[in-house]
């Protein structure tokens, strides 16, 4: 089955948002081979730009713009919100267009994520959010989306055709961990659920690319953390463009994101550029990691 027919039971603008993401991808996975990767610019996160960051996240707003459906757009690499005056819908988009981009020079996967809002706020928690999405670039081009009627992968055929792959995915009982951070820079409540993992033999999988490494979690079950770090409290990972459509995605297949303490999807963003620790995977490590944090005995 093909992406459009599938999107036939969604929101006709959400639909068209997704399959608009779905074909300017088509785009980035042939720009892999084109674009140098060097750019004297930094994003708001004082992050180096790469000119395939910039670039492709031109490309999306520009269709977004386009569409005439989306009202706003937040964008890791813009340091304000887009508005777009002249439309005539009232979507809002959040989107991290190159996830882990630094992850192509060594031809790592690398990922496009979307989250889709009917109203048009996009400084609004992730529990008012109505689709998420992200592209995964890897051997395969895979399309994850869900709009609250469960999680749906896609593949890019030979006909350069998104079709579906698997439907209805849930999360499966796994003992992968993805711990992000220095260890030497771990406060003691994450040190103490990591080395629980570890006698509970969870075994190490981390490519430094929040997509891919999601994809795993998804795939064979476990949990990924970006955790407070004692010289970063809030982490690294952004809660508008990473935590939030990644959240709403592990959440409709049957797992959770929390901060540690609360629910990703419950948290108020205080700006766009606004930081989170993030764990997000099974229950039973989430409520582990809950229980350090809480103080409870385990
Ligand atoms: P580190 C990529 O830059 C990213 O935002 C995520 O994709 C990834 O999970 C994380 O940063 C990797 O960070 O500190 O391991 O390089």
């Amino acid at each position: 089955m093909k992406l459009s027919e599938h999107l036939k039971e969604v929101d006709g603008s959400i639909a068209e948002i997704i399959l608009l993401v779905a074909d300017r991808a088509r785009e980035i996975k042939k720009a892999f081979l084109t674009h140098n990767f060097n750019s004297n610019t930094k994003n708001m996160f004082g992050e180096r730009q790469l000119e395939l960051d910039k670039w492709a996240d031109k490309l999306l707003i520009d269709a977004l713009r386009r569409s005439k459906l989306v009202r706003a757009v937040a964008s890791e690499e813009q340091s304000s919100i887009v508005e777009i005056v002249k439309s005539k819908g009232e979507l809002g988009v959040v989107l991290d267009p190159l996830d882990g981009v630094s992850s192509v020079a060594t031809n790592l996967s690398v990922g496009t994520i979307a989250g889709i809002f009917n109203e048009g706020n996009v400084l609004e928690k992730g529990n008012k959010m109505d689709a998420a999405m992200y592209i995964l670039y890897g051997p395969l081009t895979t399309l994850v989306y869900s709009a609250k009627q469960g999680v749906h992968e896609f593949v890019l055929n030979h006909d350069n055709e998104f079709v579906l792959r698997k439907e209805n995915i849930t999360l499966p009982e796994g003992n992968i961990y993805s711990p992000g951070g220095l260890a030497i820079d771990y406060v003691d409540e994450h040190r103490q659920f990591i080395s629980q993992l570890e006698s509970e033999g969870y075994k190490l999988r981390y490519s430094g690319s929040f997509t891919a490494d999601f994809q795993q979690i998804l795939t064979y079950g476990g949990v990924f953390s970006y955790p407070s770090l004692k010289e970063k409290p809030d982490g690294k990972l952004r809660l508008l463009f990473e935590a939030n459509p990644m959240s709403f995605i592990i959440e409709q297949a049957g797992g959770r994101g929390s901060d540690g303490v609360q629910r990703i999807l419950d948290i108020a963003p205080k700006a766009i550029d606004h930081r989170v620790p993030l764990y997000i995977g099974g229950n039973k490590p989430i409520e582990l990691v809950e229980h350090f944090f809480r103080g409870d005995v385990v």
